[in-house]
Order: C-alpha cells, then structure tokens, then sequence
C-alpha cells in the first residue's frame, strides 16, 4: 500500500512544483519589467574614447540617457581637453548622471607624432567648462592606462564591443599598432573625424593659421595615428564634415533644451549650449560628435556609403581623408544625414520635445 502511495505523493508534488514554477516564468519578464526604469533588457556595449570638448560631453550625455546602449567604459585622448582635466570633466558628468560605475582611463598627452594641437582658446574652454555647472567627482580615474584597457577588452572576442572615438585616434593607433589582431576582434569602431568630398575645418572660427584646407581637426592632430587606424582592418564607421556639415545646431535646438530640460543631463546639455551661444548664432555649430554618437545608437540618422579611405601624410594636406577610387573600400562613410532625424533622436532619448 504504502509502496504505491509514495509515486502518487511524487506526482502530485511534481504537478504542483511545475504549476508553481509555471506562474513563476510567465510573470517574471512583466515582475522585472515593472522594477527596472530600463525597458529594454539587451544592451550593446560601448567603450567611448573621447578628446572631452564640450560636444563630446553632450555625445556622451546622450548616450547614457539611452537605454539600449551600456557606456562600459570611458578612454580619455590627447586633443581638445588636456587629458588629465578632460579625465576629471568626465568624471564630473558620470557624477551628474549618477554613473559612478563606469571606469575612466587615461591616455597619453602628446599624438604619435607630430606636435599639432587644437587652438588653445578650444583647450581653455574644454578644461574650464565656463558658463556649465557640474558636481565634484565621486571617483578618480583608473590608475591602468587607456591602451592598456582598451586592448585587453578588444582581445575579448568573447564579448564584443563597440568603440565610439570622438577625438584624434592615437589610442586606438597605439592599440592596433603593438596588436594588430586587437582591431579585428571588436564591433564596429564609430569614428567621428575626416572630411572626404567636402573642405576641411582648420580654419574654423579663424584661430588657427593655414594653408591646409582638406583636413578636419581630428585627423589633423594625429594624422599617423589616423594612418594606423585606417590601415588596421578595422571595421570603421566614419561619420566626417561632409554628414556633420548637415546637422548646424541652431537657435530652436537651443531653445527646445533650455525650455523643456527635465533631467540633470538635459539640463547639463542645454547650458553646454547656451555657453556656445555665438558660435550657434553665426552658423558654424554644428553636431560633430553628438551626430556620431546618434550614428551609433541608431544607424538611420545618416547614409553610409562604402569607400576606400586613405590618410594623406603630404604637408599641404596632412591629416586629410582621401577616398581612393577603384580600391576595395575599407570604411562606411556617412555621406549624408537627416537633421530632422537626428534631432528626434537625440532629443527624445535626452527627454526633450
Ligand atoms: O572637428 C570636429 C571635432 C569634434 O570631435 N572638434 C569638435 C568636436 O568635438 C573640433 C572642432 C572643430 N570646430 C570646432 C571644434 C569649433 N568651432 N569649436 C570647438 N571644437
Ligand atoms: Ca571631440
């Protein structure tokens, strides 16, 4: 008797488990749902390697109010900001959003070679941050270096990455340079910079004397580092002029943010915009790296078109993005852009209409 009671006992507590377990699967998706502020579950990584000039903290800003991207981590490059202030300015704004898990590494402070640099009105800006208001750091940066970082997380094949590189590219060059194989093994690497069938922007806002009217900015401040990457094998997304020339931010931006900012990062982006107010106002603002980071989230704010970049080391035109015809491409080139659907973009994730 006993003998035949016991597998019925058996039965019905297996029934009950499952039935038990059942209610417990079909209502965990909506349970975790209504806890988490994030709707969407799968997150892309991103690592961000940025020079810290005011628009790179608003690409940045953008990104972390996006809930399908994960900032994992935050490379510091030798460019507008000088690394160690533009480190700390980053930080600053990680305390802002309340993302102090996300690390900070630090690269070197000089390009590969070369001794150009960005107009020193452009770096006192990016250090000082006039005019913007951001709380003390919660945390410092991490002692290892960016390269160091960068190259063992690209060698992680396991869990891919993409890099989104708002400045001149010298750590990533330094990366693929001691690692050729680090530059096969990520996602897409998202790169602002370059100027390929437009002219360049050295002379932008007259500080800078030249006769060198191809280049942009970034590519110019390393251009063998820029050589580096573009011959790497990497695969690259290039977001130049010829898309950002596309997107001026203009006054009505300004004041859409200014009068519906509801969020500290919002906030933080519409005094990052005031304080550009002039620059705004005579028509050469435009959405440099905000533009790339909206590339990245969501490919359809631009065209991409596949081409053969090369970076020119002759000294009339050092720095520039020539496109070889005839040879097989290496990069997407985003040639074009849809202002109206970047400003969608970058507003609703920033929670502004
Ligand atoms: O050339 C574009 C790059 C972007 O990464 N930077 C600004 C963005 O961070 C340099 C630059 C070009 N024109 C500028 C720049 C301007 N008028 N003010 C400040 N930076
Ligand atoms: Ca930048």
């Amino acid at each position: 008797m006993a003998s035949r009671a016991q597998p019925a006992c058996a039965t019905l507590f297996t029934s009950l488990f499952a039935f038990l377990f059942a209610i417990f699967a079909f209502s965990l998706p909506a349970r975790l749902a209504a806890q988490s502020p994030r709707p969407s579950p799968i997150r892309r990584a991103v690592i961000v390697d940025t020079d810290a000039g005011p628009d790179d903290l608003m690409a940045i800003a953008f990104l972390l109010s996006r809930p399908d991207i994960h900032v994992e981590a935050i490379t510091i490059v030798n460019g507008t900001a000088h690394v160690p202030t533009g480190g700390r300015n980053v930080l600053r704004l990680l305390a802002l959003a309340g993302h102090n898990d996300i690390p900070v590494y630090l690269g070197r402070g000089t390009p590969l070679s070369g001794t150009q640099e960005f107009p020193a009105e452009w770096r006192r800006v990016a250090d000082d941050l006039p005019g913007i208001s951001l709380p003390e750091p919660k945390r410092s940066p991490e002692s290892r270096d960016a390269t160091d970082f960068l190259l063992k997380r690209l060698l992680d094949a396991a869990h891919p990455v993409q890099v989104l590189a708002l400045g001149p590219l010298t750590n990533l060059a330094e990366v693929f340079a001691h690692t050729p194989r680090a530059a096969r093994t990520g996602r897409q690497i998202v790169i602002m910079g370059g100027a390929v069938h437009v002219s360049g922007n050295l002379g932008d806002g007259g500080l800078f004397k030249t006769d060198n009217t191809s280049a942009e900015w970034n590519m110019f401040v390393d251009p063998a580092a820029a050589k580096i990457v573009f011959t790497s094998g990497a695969p690259i997304r290039l977001v130049p002029l010829d898309a950002t020339q596309r997107v001026p931010i203009d006054m009505a931006l300004l004041e859409q943010f200014k009068s519906h900012a509801g969020t500290p990062l919002a906030n933080f982006v519409a005094q990052v915009l005031a304080t550009e107010g002039d620059q705004i106002r005579q028509g050469f603002y435009f959405a440099w790296d905000p533009l790339a980071a909206a590339a990245l989230a969501n490919p359809a704010v631009v065209t991409f078109r596949p081409l053969a970049i090369e970076v020119s080391d002759k000294p009339g035109e050092l720095g520039r993005t020539v496109e070889v015809k005839n040879r097989r491409s290496n990069t997407l080139v985003a040639i074009d852009a849809d202002p109206l659907r970047f400003r969608d973009v970058f507003m609703i994730a920033l929670g502004v209409r």
